[in-house]
C-alpha cells in the first residue's frame, strides 16, 4: 500500500443465544436498559453466529457497513452509539510489520468499514440482532485495542440491541437489569461457562421463514405502554424466577429448568397478547408444537423436553439428552411430516453444537 494508504483489520465471530427467561421491556429507550433480569443459552458459534470484520484506513471517507454482502445504512442511533463508546476506548496500536502506528488520539479521525456475515438466513427469522451487534462491539474493540473488560463490552453491546450483551459470553448467561439510570450496572454476567451442562440438546423448529411483523422494539415498547400484566411480571414473577433459574442451571435440575423456561415463554407471550393492540408472534403450528410438547411431559410425569418462543413462531425446544432429543425429532417428524410445509426445517444438536 502507498503512503496512508494502509488498511487493518480484525475479524470475529459471536454466536446469537436463546433467553430462557425473557427480556421484554424497557425503562429507559435511548441506553437500552430492562425492567427486568434475562437468563440465555449461548449457542455454539459454528451455528447462528455472525462472522464481522472491521476494517480501518486513512483511505476510507466515511463509515460503511455491508451485511450478507449488501451495504445498509449506518446512521441508526444504535450502530453510533456502540462505535462512539468503542473509539473512546480505544488505545495506542502499533503493527510492525506493516510499518502502522496509530495513536489512541487518532482513533476520532479514522472511518471504518463493517462486513458482517450471518451463517443462517435472515429471512428464517431466527438470525436476531444479538450476534451481529455482539460480534460488531467485539470486534471493534479488538481493532481498537480496547482493554475494558467482558462486562463494560456486554453494556456497550446492550446499547446496540438488548439481547446482544448476553451473547458477549458463551454458556449460559444472566443480564442483570441494573439500578443505575446511567446504564453503568445494566452488564451480562457468565451464570456457566461452555463447558457446564454440555449434554443439553437443541432442536429449532423452524414453523415460519417470514419476517415478524411487529419488531421486537416496538412491540415491547407497546407492552410497557399498555399492559398490565408486564408490570406485575417485571415486579413480582422475574426475580424469583431468575434465582430459582440460576440454582436449576448450577444443579443442572432439568425438571426445574424446564418448568421455568416453558413458564416464563408464555409468560412472555401472555403479556404480548396483554398489549394493546395485542400481539400475536406464535401461530397455530406453534400451538400444536406446545400441545405435543405437553401431552409428552404430562404423560411422564416429568419434563422431557422445554420448549420456548422468541418474538416469532419458531419453537426452540431444549432437551436433556440425545435420547429425548431423538424422541423429539420422531415425533415432530410424526406430527408435521415436511411435505406439510407447515414446518419447514429442524436443526438439532447440543447446546455447543447445532447441525
Ligand atoms: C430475549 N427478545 O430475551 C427476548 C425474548 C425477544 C423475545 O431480546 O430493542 O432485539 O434491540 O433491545 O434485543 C428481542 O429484543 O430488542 C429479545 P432491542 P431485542 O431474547
Amino acid at each position: 500500500a502507498e503512503e496512508g494508504q494502509w488498511v487493518l483489520m480484525a475479524t470475529g465471530r459471536s454466536p446469537t443465544n436463546i433467553a430462557v427467561i425473557k427480556y421484554w421491556g424497557k425503562r429507559d429507550e435511548a441506553l437500552i436498559l430492562p425492567v427486568n433480569d434475562s437468563i440465555s443459552v449461548t449457542l455454539d458459534p459454528d451455528h447462528l453466529s455472525a462472522t464481522t470484520t472491521v476494517a480501518v484506513s486513512p483511505s476510507f471517507p466515511s463509515d460503511r457497513m455491508w451485511l450478507n454482502g449488501k451495504e445498509i445504512s449506518l446512521s441508526g442511533g444504535r450502530f453510533q452509539s456502540c462505535l462512539r463508546e468503542i473509539r473512546k476506548r480505544a488505545q495506542d496500536v502499533e503493527d510492525e510489520k506493516k510499518g502502522i502506528r496509530i495513536k489512541k488520539e487518532d482513533w476520532g479521525k479514522l472511518h471504518v468499514h463493517i462486513a458482517s456475515y450471518n451463517n443462517f438466513p435472515t429471512a428464517a427469522g431466527l438470525a436476531s440482532s444479538a450476534a451481529g451487534l455482539a460480534c460488531f462491539v467485539f470486534t471493534l474493540g479488538k481493532l481498537m485495542n480496547v482493554k475494558e473488560d467482558h462486562g463494560e463490552l456486554s453494556s456497550i453491546a446492550r446499547q446496540g440491541s438488548g439481547s446482544a450483551c448476553r451473547s458477549i459470553y458463551g454458556g449460559f448467561v444472566k443480564w442483570c437489569m441494573g439500578k443505575n439510570n446511567d446504564g453503568s450496572d445494566s452488564i451480562a454476567v457468565q451464570l456457566a461457562d461452555e463447558a457446564h451442562w454440555n449434554d443439553l440438546v437443541i432442536i429449532i423448529a423452524v414453523v415460519s421463514s417470514k419476517q415478524k411483523e411487529t419488531s421486537s422494539t416496538s412491540g415491547m415498547r407497546d407492552s410497557v405502554e399498555t399492559s398490565p400484566l408486564l408490570q406485575y411480571r417485571a415486579q413480582t414473577v422475574v426475580p424469583e424466577r431468575v434465582l430459582k433459574m440460576e440454582e436449576a442451571i448450577k444443579s443442572r435440575n432439568f425438571e426445574s429448568f424446564a418448568r421455568l423456561t416453558c413458564a416464563d415463554s408464555n409468560q412472555f407471550h401472555a403479556v404480548c397478547l396483554d398489549t394493546s393492540p395485542p400481539i400475536f408472534y406464535m401461530n397455530d403450528t406453534s400451538h400444536r408444537i406446545i400441545s405435543l410438547v405437553e401431552k409428552w411431559n404430562q404423560s411422564e410425569g416429568t419434563p422431557r423436553v422445554a420448549y420456548t418462543f422468541d418474538a416469532g413462531p419458531n419453537a426452540v425446544l431444549i432437551a436433556p439428552n440425545r435420547k429425548n432429543a431423538t424422541i423429539l425429532l420422531q415425533k415432530l417428524l410424526y406430527y408435521f411430516p415436511p411435505q406439510d410445509n407447515d414446518l419447514s426445517s429442524y436443526m438439532v444438536g447440543d447446546k455447543s453444537i447445532l447441525s
